[in-house]
């Protein structure tokens, strides 16, 4: 297993913000508005009736040597509540959702608030592949080429005020489209969140795609939120509202259960769900168990974050 550690993923950062300045320089000496750089872009998401490949995806410093899970796992062997309970039943059931277009709605303690149009939103970012792996509280896992964009740079578009410490996410809710929505297995939409830093931190990503191709909509498109180090439910689908907040959000797992489900919701083999162990998980595809690693393998990027927190109480 290879996961760099903290001094590459900085150096990434770096990487990053030169890229962005130098996009931006361009744009601003070419005169065009940053819609433009989605330009390659826009005719693949037009055409995308099938999966579309993403053009301009450059591979990230962040990944792994774990095999990667199969395309077809990945795209039918889904949680996404709103397009029913069974495994199979998204990638069933989502087949004709509409994320054409697409608007996510940014609020709250921001001092750039606005409805912005999903090419907008993604446009002045690089698209770049991160390989994570995913676990679920159900205690399976897959490993997962993501194509997105670091959050953190999304959120400091909007510009954070000095009093937000958290970040609300939310799916779509379209109980017309979404047949899961018609029956009350979760309190509609789904809801979650995260505290600012774990927001802002750079394996935070919002992901637009996998596998080089266009997120398939069981996979949560069109934009779709991935923490590799919290269980599989934090990373919230469909995404149609980010709020900044002053206070902790309620998490609609939170909401349902809310002592087998968490705010923090940090892999963790020493905390056990109420109802099951976390301590093994069956990797989609093996046959044998693996243990699972705290923070699912990325203990040294994010152990800092809860610095003197007692995870068995900050489950
Ligand atoms: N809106 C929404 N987001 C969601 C879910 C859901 O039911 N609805 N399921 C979560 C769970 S439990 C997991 S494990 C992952 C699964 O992501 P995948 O199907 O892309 O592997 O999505 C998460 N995001
Ligand atoms: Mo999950």
């Amino acid at each position: 297993m290879v996961i760099r550690r903290a001094p590459d993923l900085r150096s990434s950062e770096i990487t990053d913000e030169k890229l962005y300045l130098r996009r931006r320089e361009f744009m601003k000496t070419a005169a065009v508005p940053a819609v433009a750089a989605w330009a390659g872009l826009a005719p693949a998401l037009a055409l995308a009736s099938g999966q579309d490949a993403l053009p301009n995806v450059r591979k990230s410093v962040v990944t792994l040597d774990d095999a990667l899970t199969p395309w077809a796992d990945v795209t039918t062997y889904n949680n996404f509540y709103e397009f029913g309970t069974d495994k199979s039943d998204p990638a069933r059931n989502a087949k004709h959702f509409r994320t054409k277009p697409w608007t996510v709605r940014i609020d709250g303690l921001v001092n750039k608030p606005g409805d912005y149009h999903f090419e907008d939103l993604v446009a002045p970012h690089a698209l770049e592949e991160r390989v994570y792996r995913l676990r679920c509280v159900e205690a399976w896992s897959m490993v997962i080429p993501w194509v997105g964009i670091p959050l953190k740079d999304v959120l400091k578009r909007v510009e954070p005020q000095g009093g937000a410490k958290f970040v609300e996410f939310t799916t779509l809710h379209d109980p017309k489209q979404m047949p899961g929505q018609r029956i009350g297995v979760l309190d509609w939409p789904y809801v979650e969140g995260l505290r600012l830093d774990e927001a802002l931190h750079p394996l935070s990503i919002l992901a637009v795609g996998l596998y080089g191709k266009v997120l398939p909509n069981q996979n949560g498109a069109p934009i779709r939120l991935v923490v590799p180090w919290k269980y599989g439910f934090k990373s919230i689908k469909s995404i149609v509202g980010i709020r900044l907040a002053a206070k902790q959000p309620v998490s609609s797992w939170q909401a349902s259960a809310p002592q087998e489900y968490g705010f923090y919701s940090n892999v963790n083999p020493d905390v056990d769900h109420p109802r099951w162990s976390q301590a093994r998980e069956r990797r989609i595809g093996e046959f044998l168990k693996r243990k699972t690693l705290m923070f699912n393998g990325y203990a040294d990027q994010v152990a800092g974050l809860y610095a003197g927190m007692d995870l068995k109480k900050f489950y």
